[in-house]
């Protein structure tokens, strides 16, 4: 008896879906930057900007509630949240940044719905440059090929076959 493996593995492609992108305003001269990076990585996968929506709210702290009500809607394949909280000289950091992580995370596996972390959580605003588009790429293109990846994988999945 011969056992066949069966690999399902998502397609980089963004034909077809439908994305939605919260951005953070707060230290918006990196979040633009990862929002361009998003943008990009969707266009270069075959989607189009009538499949994008974005959605800006004020800061991190915000995502949870707004990815939550994202994806309650159900009109969405995939999540992407793109953010920056940049450590300063208080506990705010470890509070705005734990609270943003644990509830993307939550959200994504309450509701079934791929939610892409895109929020850079750095100790200095030249780290956060590094990571939004100079020495170590563009945290919001991995975001957006990740979600991409994510969603067919997930259709795929559900298909069950
Ligand atoms: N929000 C961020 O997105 N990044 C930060 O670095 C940050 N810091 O450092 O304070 C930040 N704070 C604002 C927070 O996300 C909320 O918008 C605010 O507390 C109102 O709810």
């Amino acid at each position: 008896m011969s056992i066949q493996t069966r690999i399902f593995e998502g397609e980089l492609s963004a034909a077809g879906l439908r994305l939605a992108i919260v951005v953070s305003r707060f230290n918006s001269f990196i979040t633009d930057r990862l929002l361009s990076g998003a943008l990009d990585a969707i266009q270069r996968s075959g989607g189009e900007d009538a499949q994008v929506d974005i959605v800006r709210i004020p800061g991190a702290w915000e995502f949870p509630i707004t990815v939550r009500a994202l994806t309650a809607t159900k009109k969405y394949d995939a999540v992407i949240c793109l953010g920056a909280v940049i450590k300063g000289d208080t506990p705010h950091f470890d509070y705005v940044a734990g609270e943003a992580a644990g509830g993307i995370g939550a959200a994504a596996v309450d509701s079934g719905i791929p939610v892409a972390f895109g929020v850079l959580t750095t100790n200095t605003v030249e780290q956060a440059v590094d990571r939004a588009g100079a020495k170590a790429g563009n945290k919001g293109f991995d975001a957006a090929m990740t979600a991409i990846e994510m969603a067919n994988l997930l259709q795929k999945l559900q298909a069950g076959n």
